[in-house]
């Protein structure tokens, strides 16, 4: 693209970001294809260009070294609520998909948590709908997880129709089924998929189920691991005092190679100057799987550990490279950037929480400094009890409304719960330049910032409809033996 062409259209572009209904020239929806790889449970120091020592990634580092390393990029703690907030653009409060679909209740546990949705309305507007509305070809390929079964690979059967939410192909999956969590699989279909519509404009969505537990890598790349000198796991689920294992860099690099093969696609197809590629993790790392020092605690959790991801993105032109970005950044900001880089007018009576990223891709900075989640549900494996949060600048307020873990002195085992109940409500604040590991609670100390903050958060949960967390008048009489009962199947 000529150099005068690229600053035409990255001035459009601001323009667009100021100006969120009014939809670029189609010059751009004509050019710009989107892969969006997305990646199950992976914090950012999976990553060696976030700073991770054990294990390369070089063709996922690249995206950093040719485009942009966001520092300070979020998503939601787990699974479903992320992958809803990506495709609706909104919080969870406001998509009512706060909750992972298929976990448990505890339905005698101190607080009585809220209802939550178990898939997206096939009525609300996807961002593969906004996409497809506009002209591009939409696929995806991998794990699903916010409606009916948990991807698209059990026993080969597809149990309701992507064509709802806006997209026109679904992968098979059929390699590696049962192994190595379909990377391959997964990479197959997105490498079909561009080669098959090359000279159209579309999108993918690459929804990798690894690096979630259980751990499952081919063994030629476990071997290798082993071979510098890693543990082999001893169990698939992962374990504190094994971390990091030579299962779980193996998972990393198999990843990281199959990246390599989608990008290395894009090249042989001529068209990598004209695609956006971005990557981001759905939510931290599993503590028991891989430390995220210097960030506290891992998936699950509302400290940096849970919810802090990688975000890189690439796209020639408009992204210079080897830019770091410091704005903060979450996963509901990609849906009115797709929409933005593709020129697609967002829908009406769809209201969007995210904020487009273009001018930060471009160098500026982003109209927001404050970021929000609500987790009112119980995941005691994760050692979390229902709370909502707020980071506004350099703080960040955690409010548990009933009861917490201490986590002192507790090994996260899997299924587990991962600390001591401590029944009564708490609040603390954090300065995360000052203390980036969430060490040390000031909420005693700064009294003014906790008050601006809470009254922000409580706004922001009226303004959301937020379904909070209510005194269980059927709490057990011993108040942790909830957390010891028998599964349950309410969902
Ligand atoms: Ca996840």
């Amino acid at each position: 693209m000529p150099c005068s062409a690229t600053k035409f259209w990255i001035a459009l572009l601001f323009l667009w970001n100021c100006v969120p209904c009014l939809p670029v020239p189609a010059v751009a929806a004509q050019r710009t294809n989107i892969l969006f790889i997305f990646v199950d449970d992976m914090g950012p120091g999976a990553l060696s260009c976030y700073g991770n020592q054990d294990v390369g990634t070089p063709h996922m580092d690249s995206l950093s070294e040719d485009g942009m390393r966001f520092t300070k990029a979020y998503a939601c703690s787990q699974c479903s609520p992320s992958r809803a907030a990506f495709l609706t653009g909104q919080y969870g409060p406001r998509s009512g998909m706060t909750k992972v679909i298929n976990s448990r209740s505890w339905p005698h546990a101190p607080m009585l948590t809220p209802t939550a949705l178990k898939s997206i309305p096939p009525e609300v507007p996807t961002i593969a709908d906004v996409l497809k509305k506009a002209g591009y070809v939409t696929g995806l390929s991998g794990k699903w997880h916010v409606a009916g079964p948990y991807d698209t690979s059990q026993n080969g059967r597809q149990t309701f129709d992507f064509s709802e939410y806006g997209f026109d192909y679904a992968g098979r999956m059929q390699q590696e089924a049962k192994s190595a969590h379909c990377v391959t699989g997964i990479t197959d279909d997105a490498i079909s998929f561009m080669k098959e519509n090359r000279d159209k404009v579309w999108f993918f969505f690459a929804s990798h189920k690894t690096t979630h537990t259980p751990l499952n890598a081919p063994s030629s790349l476990v071997n290798k691991h082993l071979k510098r000198g890693y543990p082999r796991s001893t169990t698939r689920w992962g374990d504190f005092e094994q971390r990091p294992t030579a299962d779980y860099l193996a998972m990393l690099e198999h990843l990281d190679n199959n990246v390599g093969r989608m990008l290395e696609t894009l090249e042989s197809l001529g068209i990598a100057d004209d695609t956006l590629v971005l990557l981001m993790g759905d939510n931290g790392t599993l503590d028991r799987v891989a430390s995220s020092t210097p960030l506290r605690g891992g998936k699950g959790m509302p400290y940096e550990g849970g919810v802090r991801v990688p975000l890189l993105m690439r796209l020639p032109g408009v992204i210079s490279p080897g830019q770091p970005c410091s704005s903060l950044a979450h996963i509901i900001d990609l849906y009115p950037t797709f929409a933005s880089i593709a020129g697609a007018s967002l829908p009406v009576d769809h209201v969007i929480d995210g904020v487009s990223l273009v001018s930060a891709m471009s160098g500026g900075s982003l109209p927001r400094d404050t970021l929000y989640w609500h987790m009112p549900h119980y995941v005691p494996m994760y050692a979390r009890t229902p709370c909502s949060v707020i980071r506004s600048g350099d703080w960040k307020l955690i409010h548990y409304y009933g009861d917490t873990f201490d986590t002192s002195g507790f090994t996260p085992r899997n299924r587990k719960p991962a600390g001591k109940l401590l029944v009564g409500s708490r609040t603390e604040l954090y300065n995360l330049t000052n203390d980036p590991s969430e060490n040390t609670n000031l909420i005693d100390q700064h009294p003014g910032k906790r008050d601006e903050l809470f009254a922000k958060l409580q706004d922001w949960l009226d303004t959301t409809s937020a379904k909070l967390p209510e005194p269980n008048p059927d709490v057990a009489s011993d108040s942790t033996k909830w957390l010891y009962e028998a599964p349950n199947r309410l969902r």
